[in-house]
């Protein structure tokens, strides 16, 4: 058989969903594709298996996605767990029990396998496989999905729920290979553990991961030497366990807080400021932010006054309240100021929560390094070598972070049509339509997707509200007897002056940060997230499909 011939054959095959999976000349035919197995992947495989056949694909031996691959030590939620959940299923909302207000990584771990097997959601998944390629059959709009075992699936849409945090940021430096202890990336902890004890641990970052395992560690280690590149702004998490009442009260209430979860930014917990910074005395501002402070919860210090995140002069206000905090607690004043954040506004980065960890530099086996001034330049046989000094260590960690939002897409060889690679089309910065769709790549989804609200929206209730409206424009498109859709590059121009336009009102403009990929040394692109607002996404998506997918081509 010709090729030609052999195409039309699979065309022919596939020129309706085919609504279950099936084997021809060893290529696997199905309807959707789901990449990743995290809470959005795990979803995405129970609401869209309703209707059409799905493979799940999964690079981890373990469903979980950000929480089976973070298991370092400290490793917690910065959203309390009643509210960072699934609202799919009203007897599954009811019948589990989160142990804390903020769920450690072993219990989020324990939900993910739990949501896994109660909905059966295994058969479709296949772990420790990783797509490595896809192109896109314009001939017959489908993809060719291809994994790391060797398969080739034909499918006719790929829904991407790879997650925004999910590309390990791995430094760069020479040496790696020379070092004769041990290098870990926190994203990738093995699932046994480390035994710390009597070790002289390195740990380079000092991001929400860095600050949540960096107190655990002193506490085992021999010595602790933290690399600090950038001091962050973290108030105390105010983890607790769980009080009974306040479970009852979200389970007697749980429809209307996950409705005002969606018309907030995900979360309801939060009380909203009414008045400007501005409008108190300097007594009142102190009585507000100590409140704040003391909250627990996690961000209500951002929450001071209504225009923290939009006024820089109010932003300081709060900003000066926190370096306080931290000259307050550290006993020694140098490794205070080194530790006081002075060159971006709070907020600008995502604020980190802690237990203790400006506390733990007052340990005796815990010293502070300063990498802005004299960088790391090179792994050695022995540890570490800055600028100006070489450290002798036995274990490193890198808690360096992530090649956000873009990362895991971009590591996968995507072709869309006309030959042309997704890494070629976001050589530049990421272009999307919504966050949803790529022009030139279609019958791609992605969940998360660059330009959406990401972690600016709390991701699980907002995930499964992305899944749900994939969910539509899939069905749509089945009822309606079409093959392909595509985005414009219109639409994705269009979008992506809102995104610029919204990130100019707020502070974030004046960080470096992986929100904007300047984390990562040359990575090019603007704002990657969404800062207008949950509701105003959801509105603007709802909006394009009410005026007949406007933005999308479809055929
Ligand atoms: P982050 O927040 O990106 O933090 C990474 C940290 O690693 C940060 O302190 C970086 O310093 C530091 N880093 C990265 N590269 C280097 C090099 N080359 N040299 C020295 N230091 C470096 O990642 P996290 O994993 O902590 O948190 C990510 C998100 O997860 C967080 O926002 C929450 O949403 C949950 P920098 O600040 O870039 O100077």
């Amino acid at each position: 058989m010709d090729f030609r011939a052999a195409k039309l054959l699979i065309k022919a095959d596939c020129i309706k969903i085919i609504k279950g999976n099936s084997v021809t000349n060893s290529i696997e035919h199905t309807d959707i594709v789901v990449i990743g197995a995290g809470f959005s992947g795990l979803y995405a495989v129970h609401r869209l298996r309703k209707d059409y056949a799905v493979i799940c694909v999964e690079a981890g031996d373990g469903v979980g996605g950000t929480w089976y691959w973070n298991r370092y030590p400290g490793a917690r939620v910065d959203i309390e767990s009643v509210e960072y959940s699934y609202s799919f299923d009203k007897t599954l909302e009811q019948e589990w029990s989160w142990p804390e207000y903020f769920s450690a990584q072993p219990d989020l771990e324990r939900y993910a396998n739990h949501v896994a097997d109660r909905f059966d959601l295994r058969k479709d998944i296949r772990l420790s496989t990783i797509v490595t390629r896809m192109t896109f059959d314009a001939t017959i709009d489908r993809w060719n999905v291809h994994t790391s075992d060797g398969k080739h699936i034909i499918c006719k849409y790929v829904v991407a729920a790879t997650g925004s945090l999910s590309a390990a940021n791995t430094p760069p430096w020479p040496g790696r290979e020379t070092f004769k202890g041990q290098i870990l990336h926190t994203t990738e902890w093995p699932r046994e553990g480390i035994d710390f004890s009597g070790k002289r641990v390195g740990q380079i970052g000092t991001g929400s991961t860095g600050i949540q395992a960096a107190p655990i560690i002193a506490r085992e280690a021999a010595h602790l030497t933290i690399f600090q590149r950038t001091p962050a702004f973290s108030m105390p998490s105010g983890n607790r366990p769980m009080d009974a009442e306040h479970e009852q009260d979200w389970k007697a209430n749980y429809p209307a807080r996950r409705q005002e979860m969606l018309s907030n930014y995900g979360v309801s917990l939060m009380t909203r400021p009414e008045r400007s910074a501005h409008e108190y005395t300097p007594e009142e501002q102190r009585a507000i932010l100590e409140k704040g402070w003391t909250s627990k919860s996690a961000f209500q210090l951002m929450l001071a006054f209504n225009d923290v995140m939009t006024d820089k002069a109010a932003n300081d206000i709060v900003a000066e309240f926190a370096r306080e905090k931290i000259r307050g607690i550290v006993k020694d004043p140098v490794t205070a100021e080194l530790l006081c954040p002075k060159t971006y506004p709070i907020g600008g980065k995502r604020l980190c929560n802690d237990a203790g960890y400006y506390e733990m530099y007052n340990r005796d086996n815990v010293s502070l390094v300063d990498v802005a001034t004299a960088p790391i330049v090179a792994f050695t046989e022995k540890g570490l070598r800055t600028a100006d000094a070489e450290y002798e260590l036995d274990i490193i960690i890198t808690a360096t972070g992530f090649d956000a939002v873009t990362g895991a897409m971009a590591r996968i060889a995507i072709e869309g049509v006309n030959g042309q690679t997704l890494a070629d089309k976001w050589a530049n910065g990421p272009t999307t339509h919504l966050g949803f769709m790529v022009a030139g790549f279609p019958n791609l989804f992605m969940v998360h997707g660059p330009m959406t609200p990401g972690a600016q929206a709390q991701m699980i209730t907002t995930g499964e509200w992305q899944v749900d409206f994939i969910g539509r424009i899939i069905d749509d498109m089945e009822q309606g007897g079409l093959s392909r859709i595509d985005a414009t590059v219109e639409a994705e121009q269009r979008w992506a002056d809102e995104v610029q336009s919204v990130s100019q009102f707020t502070i974030h403009r004046f960080a470096d940060s992986w929100y904007n990929g300047k984390n990562i040394d040359g990575k090019k692109g603007g704002f990657m997230i969404y800062v207008g607002g949950f509701p105003r996404f959801a509105e603007l998506c709802e909006e394009a499909i009410q005026a007949n997918y406007e933005g999308f081509l479809r055929s």
